[in-house]
């Protein structure tokens, strides 16, 4: 059982969270439209990264939705406060959205770090493979937050021993592919490698909330850190792919499919 079920909330409180949760969902529709709509604007050999990102969308996009509906029907407005009337909220779903989106945001990097097939899939393997073991060794701990901080941290300590190889690759291959891209994708690179450190590290502090502090407070803090963590570890980061996508495939001689279709049209008239 989450946190979130066992306290009250003031309609300040409550509504932060129901908003938070809106926005969340709102910027996962709005970078849909975008990787879509830029997607022409991509070689063929890093589109698949806008599709993995359109993906994410979706799936993120669905989730908080039904975190938002959730929400809504496990509270109740009494004498003046919010109360648990029926159901329960989890977390836990997220863990699982994270199972499709951490892969897809991983291969996305795969894709514009530009390797050979077998480095890629070398690469693909320990992203995917320390992503799924961080995420479900979280998940399990999760379920502990209210009833054993113990085994809370204990879960969460062995999630982040998968979560510090991830970083370390994602780093060293970010750091080894700036010194062959020209100089517009290399700078975008190296925002993207602080983005991880910075994005995904805030996700285990939401994981320890109950631990350091299991007030209604905490879960509208814990619920903002969510959310800023997913629109800048989905939405910005895949913003900046795309740029990365965009600015190898101009380098590369590629010239976006809106581009020609123009030029066409230009002489056909
Ligand atoms: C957990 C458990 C506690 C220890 C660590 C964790 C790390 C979670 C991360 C999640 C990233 C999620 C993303 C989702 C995007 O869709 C599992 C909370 C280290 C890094 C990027």
């Amino acid at each position: 059982m989450n946190l979130e079920n066992m306290l009250t909330y003031t309609p300040i409180q409550w509504q932060l969270v129901a908003h938070i949760l809106i926005l969340g969902f709102a910027s996962m529709a709005a970078g849909f439209v975008y990787f879509l709509t830029t997607m022409r604007d991509v070689a063929p050999r890093y589109r698949i990264s806008s599709v993995l990102g359109a993906i994410v969308m979706v799936s993120a996009f669905l989730l908080l939705y039904a975190q938002w509906q959730a929400w809504q029907t496990t509270f109740a407005f009494q004498n003046g406060e919010f109360v648990r009337s029926e159901g329960i909220f989890s977390n836990g779903f997220r863990y699982l959205n994270w199972l499709i989106d951490v892969p897809m945001l991983l291969l996305q990097l795969v894709v514009i770090l530009g390797l050979g097939a077998a480095a890629s899939r070398r690469l693909g393997t320990i992203f995917v493979g320390s992503g799924v073991a961080m995420i479900i060794l979280g998940y399990i701990g999760q379920f502990y937050e209210v009833t054993n901080l113990t085994a809370l941290w204990v879960w969460g300590g062995i999630s982040t021993v998968f979560y510090i190889i991830l970083l370390y690759y994602v780093w060293v291959e970010i750091g080894k592919a700036v010194e062959r891209m020209p100089a517009p994708a290399a700078a975008t690179m190296k925002s993207i490698r602080w983005l991880f450190l910075i994005a995904w590290t805030i996700y285990p502090i939401a994981y320890i909330m109950p631990a350091i502090l299991p007030t209604a407070d905490g879960v509208v803090l814990r619920q903002a850190i969510y959310t800023v963590a997913d629109i800048t570890s989905k939405v910005i980061y895949g913003v900046l792919v795309t740029k990365v996508a965009v600015d190898l495939s101009k380098a590369e001689g590629w010239t976006s499919l809106s581009s020609e279709t123009e030029r066409e049209m230009v002489s056909v008239n």
